[in-house]
C-alpha cells in the first residue's frame, strides 16, 4: 500500500529525535551514489535533509531522476555533514511520481532561466526556495493587512467581479457575454465599497480586478490584487493614516520574516527596505510641489497637467522612499473624488508612491448625488449608467473616504522585484493568458 502521510517536515528533524523512525516526503534535489554509499538531498517546503543510503539499499537509487516526488522511511541519526547535525538513514523509499527529464527549467536555480520560461513552468519554479519565499511573504502580508484593518473595526466584504456596468468609467473594461446580455469584469469595487459604508461603516476587500490595459510595463497586469478600504465619517487624512499603518505593518512583517532573507535581491535593496524607520511619518508632497519640482528641473508643467510616467520617474529620483502626493487637481481625478473645501479646483485626494511607483490611490468621496451627476457629465459619462449606484446616495449616504492599494506592487517593492510578474503566481498581461 502507498503510504503518503509524513510524520515530520524536514525542519522538524533535529537532535531531540535521534533514533526515531520517521517518514518524510518531498522531492529529490540531488542524488549521489559513491559506490557503497549513496546520498539523497530531499527537499520539502521547509528545507532540505540529507538521506544516507547504505550498501544494502544502494540498488534502490537506480532510475530516480532529480525532482521526482518520493516518500522515505528512515531513522534519524547524527550527521557528519558540514551544514546539518542530523540526517536520515534510509530504510525504505517509494517513488510517487518520476520527474520526466529534460525539465523546462532548473528549479534549484543553478542554471538560470529566462523569466518567460519560468512563468511557463511556474509550479516547478516554486521549488526554488527564493521564488517560494515571495509567495510566503505575500501570504503573511495578507494576514497582516487583515489583522490591522480588523483591529481598526473594518469588516471584510466580498463584492461581485462580474458587473453590469463600469465602475471606473468606460476605458479599460473587459467585456464578456453574460447569457443574452453584456457584462464586464470589475475594474475595482469602487461603487460597491462606497455604497457599503451606508450600513457597514468601515469595510475592506482584498480581491482581484481586471483592466484591459494594452500596455506591457513592469508594473501593470490585466489582473491584479487590490486592497480596497472605505470608511464612513472619515476624511482623506484619516485614510492616509490608516494606509500608512497598514503599509508599515506589512514592512515589519516582511522584514522580520525568515522568508525575507531567502528572497533574491541586491544587498543595497535589502538594506534599504530593512532600514525603513517605521516610526517616521511618510513624507507628504502636494501635487503643486511636484509641478514646481518638475519646472525647476527644466520641464514645462502647468497646474492641471497629469503626472506622466516620465514625470514620476523624475520625482521618484529625488524621493526614493514611501511618500504621499496629495491635493491633486479635481478635474484629473475620477468623478467620485471630493473637492477641497478651501479650493474647489483641488481635490481631497492622494497617491502613495515608492519612488516612481504608484502604490495607492484614494481620497474623500463626493456624497452629494447632484454633484456626482454633474461630475459624471463633465467627464463624458452618462449618469443613467450609474442609476443603481446613485440611488443609494438618496438613502442617507454618510460622508466617506477610502483608497485602493495595489498589493502586487507593494510586494514588488518589499521583495526587490524588478517586474510585477515576478511576484504574481500566474500573471496576466496582453500576451500571457496561460498557464
Ligand atoms: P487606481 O486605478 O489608481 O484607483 O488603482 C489603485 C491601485 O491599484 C494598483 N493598480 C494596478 N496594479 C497592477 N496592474 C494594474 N493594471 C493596476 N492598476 C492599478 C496601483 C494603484 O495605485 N478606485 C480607485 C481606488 C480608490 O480611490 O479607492 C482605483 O481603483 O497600485
Amino acid at each position: 500500500m502507498e503510504e503518503i502521510h509524513r510524520t515530520h517536515y524536514n525542519n522538524q528533524i533535529n537532535e531531540s529525535i535521534i533514533g526515531s523512525n520517521i517518514r518524510i516526503a518531498g522531492w529529490i534535489e540531488d542524488i549521489r551514489d559513491i559506490g557503497n554509499l549513496g546520498f539523497i538531498i530531499l527537499r520539502d517546503v521547509t528545507g532540505t535533509i540529507q538521506v544516507v543510503v547504505g550498501k544494502e539499499n544502494i540498488s534502490l537509487l537506480t532510475d530516480l531522476p532529480r525532482q521526482s516526488s518520493i516518500v522515505i522511511d528512515g531513522i534519524v541519526q547524527i550527521s557528519k555533514a558540514k551544514d546539518s547535525s542530523v540526517e536520515v538513514k534510509l530504510k525504505k523509499i517509494e517513488t510517487m511520481t518520476k520527474a520526466v527529464h529534460p525539465l523546462p527549467i532548473d528549479p534549484t536555480g543553478r542554471v538560470e532561466s529566462a523569466s518567460d520560461k519560468r512563468l511557463d513552468a511556474r509550479s516547478l519554479d516554486l521549488r526554488n526556495p527564493s521564488v517560494a519565499a515571495i509567495f510566503h511573504l505575500r501570504s503573511i502580508s495578507l494576514d497582516t493587512i487583515r489583522n490591522t484593518l480588523k483591529l481598526d473595526r473594518f469588516i471584510e466584504v466580498n463584492t461581485p467581479k462580474i458587473i453590469g456596468s463600469a465602475s471606473e468609467g468606460g476605458a479599460n473594461l473587459f467585456e464578456c457575454q453574460y447569457f443574452k446580455r453584456k457584462a464586464y469584469l470589475a475594474q475595482s469595487p469602487q461603487l460597491y465599497k462606497e455604497q457599503l459604508t451606508l450600513g457597514l461603516d468601515k469595510i475592506f476587500e482584498i480581491a482581484q480586478y481586471y483592466r484591459a490595459e494594452n500596455s506591457n510595463t513592469i508594473r501593470h497586469l490585466t489582473e491584479f490584487l487590490s486592497v480596497d478600504i472605505e470608511a464612513a465619517y472619515q476624511d482623506y487624512e484619516d485614510i492616509m493614516k490608516t494606509i500608512e499603518i497598514v503599509v508599515k505593518n506589512v514592512i515589519n512583517t516582511v522584514t522580520s520574516s525568515e522568508y525575507f532573507s531567502k528572497c533574491e535581491m541586491s544587498e543595497e535593496k535589502r538594506n534599504k527596505i530593512s532600514q525603513i524607520d517605521i516610526n517616521k511619518p511618510f513624507n507628504k508632497l502636494r501635487y503643486q510641489d511636484c509641478i514646481d519640482e518638475l519646472n525647476r528641473s527644466g520641464e514645462k508643467k502647468e497646474f492641471g497637467d497629469d503626472l506622466s510616467d516620465l514625470d514620476l520617474r523624475k520625482i521618484g529620483k529625488n524621493h526614493q522612499e514611501f511618500f504621499f502626493i496629495t491635493d491633486w487637481p479635481l478635474k484629473i481625478k475620477p468623478f467620485y473624488i471630493h473637492e477641497k473645501a478651501s479650493n474647489y479646483e483641488l481635490s481631497e485626494s492622494f497617491d502613495l508612491q515608492y519612488g516612481f511607483l504608484e502604490l495607492v490611490s484614494g481620497g474623500r468621496r463626493q456624497h452629494d448625488p447632484v454633484k456626482i451627476k454633474n461630475r459624471l457629465e463633465e467627464q463624458g459619462l452618462s449618469p443613467s449608467s450609474f442609476v443603481e449606484h446613485l440611488k443609494s446616495f438618496n438613502w442617507g449616504m454618510p460622508p466617506h473616504s477610502g483608497c485602493g492599494l495595489g498589493f502586487d506592487r507593494l510586494i514588488m517593492v518589499l521583495t526587490g522585484a524588478e517586474n510585477i510578474r515576478d511576484v504574481v503566481l500566474y500573471p496576466r498581461d496582453p500576451d500571457r493568458l496561460n498557464p
